[in-house]
């Protein structure tokens, strides 16, 4: 770990208010007097960029000119949340930003809440990415994040009358968004189409047209580093907006369609998560942020230079690849190289090389984005030209190791009709990690096995973390102080290893009975928040039970809903122990694809369940459930403080790793889970007895699939499953419409993939175990505390170290 120095004080909090007002007289418009919550925001946003902007330009400077190599991270999503209340905590002016607001006239917490979020990517993989852009600026490593500032971010979901999903546009650049910096004299020009052309022996791509690539950038100041990063997102203009003489011929909307066109590009994030979008216009988003980002690095690391020495470009910045979707810049790197700086293929190959690496999110083998040949060729000719020579190559170094025909074949990156990009990314660069143990290990025994054969140095793992700046010190302010209290320092937030420190205090009644008292106090804040933003009640006094990420088949919130329809079916049949039962809220919160038909049904229950079950006056007070509205970072930081159970209960050996069971375990929720994704670890970390542990491991499943999975069998087997599934069936959840579930009934009776039926009567029975241990309030927060305690190693920073020393072979600056 890199010594951190404490940030300077930059102002008082007086200073810090005229800095305010100077920003509402001047960049805003309106005097104190007039200014709203939204107004104070803008111009306390736009007050500690300021503050961020030297160490911005000295970062720039030592990165440039420091002799340490850079990252560069290409990500298609970057999930920010929130900028203002991490900014204040990074730049080390929270005390200054509270007194200075409430000078004005403000409460902070309303000035923080004015932010309108924004929603830049779908869910762990773009999360992923700005809890490690975080952790690269808060150690101190020189770091862009690169990708595309897309018009609008994931819809807002909201629900009808029905229950069902509905989706909305995610308006979120209509209002001043005081972070990002348009720089417009640092564009770069992205061209697609046209045909190759040989010219002199050489081939020469004549594209059909172009856009103007606009960097945005963001500042990413590190906590207590004096290092302040950069993210730079890209927008698509055109270069000839508007056509005056179609205007002059009264063809209105002919005049803008070059702008249309061009736009288009960084108009809206794909809401698939895990899911392969085979779309045009995804293509183009992937080529068009990766080919501006790479000339951009040029253009940073060899500033005015018309002839740069590239050999040294893998020394200046190495690039990981966020999943496959930046994988085409493996191919427009060699494009530039060879058709731009005259290297020959095989300078060019090793400098791409040595410059890339690819990290993969997925065990789902649909989500490896396979893009058919011939749309690569109509839109990137070149490249496809480069793609087939890669793929000879590549060819040939596997029958010089030895490996069969047959073999090959199944391995080849072009296929003729297809190029599979992840294993162009695979061979095209150092190294490939997963984000688990277990998801590396499956990597390289099932999903990439003949690559891992060939090239076994290649493979490593780093597991996913979460920043503790977000997820702890700024969503859970009482813990926070808690655990500042228990290690007489705050040191943990930039070294979360120290959290081990509290781990003898789990011994002390009295410790355990404060950490009690501060998970009570953020239930009773949720059930604020919940009043105001869904208009719900909720009871403080029952166990708050939580599943939020997507919603997907492979994780199961159908097994969840069928176990609450089971637990409501056994309350008014009067065949629970009701006696030993303890109250419960069921929060559910996910997002659909809205392509995803079974996901957006599987909603619509979850919504039905719950206004069923909560309108029923025999189970009040003893169970309520709810589906909430648009999951997104703001209630994340909400909900994740205030959990007392977590739901990780993804079929094993599908969900690769996710990061929401970290965040969980870090705010001292107990984890019910399978041994999937990084589960496995939390559950090595915080102890076997203080994580329940239910259903089939990989290889069991594995078997169930080999022998033949007949999930009728679990249906007849367990009588509380099929009670559970006949009362979906019978229209007791759409108001008795036998039809309206068919479709999930028929799947789970026929189908069930992710076999939720083999795993719903160990599920079922763990609850026993769940029910007794809560009934022992100090138990139970023992055994959270020591969730807290023993979760350290899931921070960003020691992804971040991770990658630095087993892929990166780099450090912070000086
Ligand atoms: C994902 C995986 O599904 C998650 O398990 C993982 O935690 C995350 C970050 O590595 O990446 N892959 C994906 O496409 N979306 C994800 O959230």
């Amino acid at each position: 770990m890199t010594e951190i120095t404490a940030p300077k004080s930059p102002v008082t909090s007086g200073e810090f208010a005229d800095e305010i007002r100077e920003q509402l007289k001047y960049t805003q418009g309106v005097t104190p007097e007039q200014a709203t919550a939204a107004d104070v925001y803008v111009a306390a946003a736009k007050a500690v960029r300021n503050h961020l902007q030297d160490a911005w330009f000295t970062t720039q400077a030592a990165t440039v000119n420091g002799n340490t190599k850079a990252v560069g991270y290409l990500s298609a999503e970057f999930l920010m949340g929130k900028q203002l209340e991490n900014a204040l905590l990074n730049a080390g002016l929270t005390d200054q930003f509270d007194a200075a607001v409430e000078a004005l006239g403000f409460q902070p917490k309303d000035i923080i809440d004015a932010e309108y979020e924004p929603g830049l990517g779908n869910g762990g993989l773009g999360r992923l990415a700005a809890c490690f852009i975080d952790s690269l600026a808060s150690l101190g490593v020189p770091a862009f994040g690169y990708g595309i500032q897309y018009r609008y971010g994931i819809f807002k979901q909201k629900f009808d009358a029905d229950g069902k999903q509905v989706e909305t546009p995610d308006y979120w650049l209509n209002n001043e968004e005081p972070w990002g910096h348009i720089d417009y004299n640092r564009d770069q020009k992205v061209s697609f189409g046209g045909e190759v052309v040989e010219e002199n022996g050489k081939k020469v791509w004549k594209p059909a047209w172009s856009v103007r690539a606009v960097p945005v950038d963001y500042l990413v100041p590190g906590y207590k580093s004096q290092r302040v990063n950069t993210l730079r997102l890209w927008t698509a203009k055109s270069y000839d907006e508007f056509d005056l003489l179609a205007f002059n011929r009264s063809e209105y909307m002919d005049a803008v369609k070059p702008q249309v066109k061009a736009e288009n590009i960084s108009k809206i994030l794909y809401p698939e998560d895990s899911t392969k979008v085979g779309k045009e216009l995804r293509l183009e988003q992937q080529y068009f942020f990766v080919s501006a980002s790479l000339h951009d690095a040029i253009r940073v690391f060899y500033p005015g230079e018309a002839k740069p020495d590239l050999t040294t470009f893998p020394d200046k910045i190495t690039f990981q690849l966020n999943d496959t979707h930046p994988v085409i810049g493996i191919p427009e790197l060699m494009r530039i190289l060879i058709d731009e700086y005259d290297y020959d293929w095989d300078t060019a190959w090793s400098i791409t090389q040595k410059t890339f690496n690819y990290t993969c999110h997925t065990l789902l083998p649909e989500a490896l984005e396979v893009w058919p040949a011939s749309l690569i060729g109509e839109l990137l000719p070149r490249h496809l030209e480069i793609i087939e020579k890669i793929n000879a190559q590549f060819e040939d170094e596997l029958k010089g190791k030895g490996i069969d025909d047959k073999t090959i074949e199944r391995m080849r990156i072009y296929t003729g009709d297809a190029v599979r990009m992840a294993y162009l990314a695979t061979y095209g660069g150092s190294h490939v990690n997963g984000v688990a143990e277990l998801h590396s290990q499956l990597l390289k025994d099932v999903t990439l096995k003949d690559f891992s054969d060939a090239y076994p140095t290649k493979f490593t793992n780093v597991t996913n973390g979460v920043t503790p700046r977000r997820f702890v010190k700024l969503a859970n302010p009482r813990l926070s102080d808690l655990i500042t209290e228990g290690l007489g320092t705050d040191k943990w937030v930039a070294d979360l290893e120290m959290l081990q420190g509290l781990a003898p205090l789990a011994n002390d009644d009295e410790f355990v009975k404060k950490f009690a008292a501060v998970k009570a106090a953020n239930k009773r804040d949720f059930v604020t928040f919940a009043k105001d933003h869904y208009g719900i009640d909720i009871d403080e006094n029952t166990m708050f039970n939580t599943m939020v990420k997507r919603l997907h088949e492979y994780k199961r919130q159908a097994l969840k809903i069928l176990a609450v329809i089971s637990q409501y079916a056994a309350i008014k049949n009067g065949t629970a122990s009701v006696d030993d039962l303890q109250p419960r809220t069921v929060f559910f919160g996910a997002k659909a694809a809205p392509g995803y038909y079974l996901a957006k049904m599987t909603i619509q229950l979850i919504n039905n369940v719950a206004r069923v079950v909560n309108n029923d006056p025999d189970v009040q007070g003893k169970l309520a459930v709810h589906m909430l509205p648009n999951y997104n970072i703001e209630m994340a930081q909400n909900l994740i403080p205030a959990t007392e159970l977590d739901e990780q209960i993804s079929q094993a050996g599908k969900e690769a790793s996710g990061t929401g069971n970290m965040k969980f375990a870090l705010n001292g929720a107990l984890t019910v889970g399978t041994l999937d994704g990084a589960n496995v670890e939390i559950r090595e970390k915080v102890g076997a007895e203080n994580f329940f542990l239910f259903g089939m491991t990989v290889e069991e499943v594995d078997k169930l699939y080999a022998d033949g999975y007949s999930p009728a069998k679990y249906y007849e087997a367990d009588p509380r499953l099929k009670q559970a599934i006949d009362l979906v069936a019978g229209g007791t959840f759409s108001n008795g419409d036998r039809n309206a579930y068919a479709p999930l009934v028929a799947d789970w009776l026929t189908k069930d993939w992710f076999m939720t039926l083999a795993d719903f009567s160990a599920y079922m029975d763990i609850q026993g175990e769940i029910e007794q241990l809560y009934q022992d309030q100090l138990e139970w927060n023992r055994k959270a505390l020591l969730n807290v305690a023993n979760s350290g190693y899931f921070s960003s920073d020691r992804s971040i170290e991770d990658y630095l020393t087993r892929i990166w072979h780099t450090g912070p600056l000086a």
